[in-house]
């Protein structure tokens, strides 16, 4: 099997610490975005919305969305356990998930695709008003991701899972989409230092 990659980009990287984290190395094919190969006909017929990543199986199935390909790899290897144990705790990490990708994850990649100039011919029409409206978003989901890592470690719960990997991207992705973590944010300051720590935050 093969990892269609992209570089930088936040979803190709929460796959990539992903795999890191259960120590599993696959070939990896690079996607480069800034030449828009992804909108080559070979890349779409892997994936017609023309995004990364895709992990094409030895059989030839294409799996995009990122969150899809993590869930093949815990099925494969089960260890470390990334998506949950018992029923609670698989349902607490996916609420996480769900809610990190919706209410943080969506309005950071839009200011980022509304606003960046690298984005212009990619994100037609770019509409800067949406963008900005975005900032607030993405930072009051951050307020209560603050609240919340004030009562508990890790953003699922009091062990590191997936729900830490899609949020601890996200934060770093920030940057890129020219937002800051507030200073007075300190759960959040404490929790992306740790987790930025982990060697496979690097993959
Ligand atoms: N929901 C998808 C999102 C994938 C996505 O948006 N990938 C971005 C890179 S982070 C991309 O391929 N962008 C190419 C483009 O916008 O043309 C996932 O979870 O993998």
């Amino acid at each position: 099997m093969q990892l269609y990659d992209g570089g930088r980009a936040p979803n190709p990287r929460r796959v990539r610490m992903f795999l890191a984290e259960k120590g599993i190395d696959i070939p990896k094919v690079p996607v480069d975005l800034a030449k828009m190969e992804q909108a080559g006909d070979a890349f779409k017929a892997l994936n017609p919305l023309q995004r990364v990543p895709v992990l094409v199986l030895d059989d030839g199935t294409p799996i995009a969305e990122s969150m899809a390909i993590c869930r093949y790899f815990e099925a494969l290897h089960p260890e470390p356990n990334l998506f949950g144990r018992d029923p609670k705790e698989i349902a607490l990490i996916e609420m996480w998930i769900r809610r990190v990708e919706l209410n943080f994850y969506s309005p950071v990649s839009t200011v980022f695709r509304h606003l960046h100039p690298a984005m212009a011919e990619r994100e037609v029409p770019q509409i800067p008003a949406w963008g900005e409206a975005n900032k607030s978003k993405a930072l009051a989901f951050l307020a209560l991701l603050d609240f919340e890592l004030g009562k508990r470690k890790f953003v699922a719960g009091d062990r590191f899972t997936v729900a830490d990997i899609v949020a601890a991207i996200t934060t770093d992705f920030m940057r890129v989409a020219k937002l800051e973590v507030p200073a007075d944010m300190k759960n959040i300051h404490r929790w992306f230092n740790e987790i930025s720590a982990r060697p496979a935050f690097a993959a």
